[in-house]
């Protein structure tokens, strides 16, 4: 049975605030796997190019206003809409690096006063679970120097400090905290030594669901 030979893609999903690095990461990652002969794509959430990733786009440039609730359900169906293609690659051996995943979701949301953590974490459930989180550690000093917050939504010193104590809430086994601190030449060869080791131990385990 060919299916059975055929070793799947590792879903690798970076997090962190804003100005931590994880988009720069993803297409070196992502170009790196390639150069080395290995099936990889970058996937960003939220994906805006979808009818719902349009109406999360309006949202985030502050085009329109949205419940807070709704908009988060908003969020979260925009991973599962995406769920059945993503699955396709893994399943064809592509590797997926993903800039922001679930956890954005629950972090960025549960930094509103209305929202509860487990709540925002509910609608994410089974959604695939990432073999490894690369958490992008910067202070927000730090990210801070790195130039201006953009003027979307959320870009906001005091609102991304709730979202970082958030982060801390949702850490489990399979994250790995990256110093993002570092040069792009030193990050990047950390990231790509674990990512390297996941994509070999994903090889031969099934594709996993995420649970609270
Ligand atoms: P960037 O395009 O700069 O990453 O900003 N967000 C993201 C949420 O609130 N919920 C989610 O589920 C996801 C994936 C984080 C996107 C902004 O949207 C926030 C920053």
């Amino acid at each position: 049975n060919t299916a059975m030979l055929m070793s799947r893609g590792a879903l690798i999903v970076l997090e962190g605030c804003d100005r931590t690095g994880k988009t720069t990461q993803c297409r070196k990652i992502v170009q790196g796997l390639n150069d080395s002969g290995m099936k990889a794509k970058m996937r960003t959430f939220p994906d805006r190019s979808t009818p719902i990733g349009c109406l999360i786009d309006a949202y985030l440039k502050k085009e329109c206003e949205m419940e807070d609730h709704a908009v988060h359900l908003l969020f979260t169906a925009n991973r599962w809409e995406l769920m059945p293609g993503m699955k396709k690659d893994l399943e064809a051996g592509v590797t997926l690096v993903v800039d922001r995943y679930s956890f954005s979701g629950v972090a960025f949301s549960g930094a509103k006063s209305m929202l509860d953590l487990e709540w925002c974490f509910q609608p994410e459930q089974g959604v695939i679970r990432p073999d490894v989180v690369l958490y992008f550690d910067v202070s927000l000093h730090e990210a801070a120097k790195r130039g201006e917050y953009g003027s979307e939504r959320y870009e906001v010193r005091s609102f991304q400090e709730k979202v970082a104590a958030n982060y801390a809430w949702l850490r489990t086994e399979d994250w790995q905290v990256i110093d993002g601190s570092k040069s792009v030449d030193e990050v990047y060869k950390n990231v790509m030594s674990v990512v390297k080791s996941v994509i070999s131990k994903a090889k031969s385990r099934p594709i996993r669901y995420l649970e609270l």
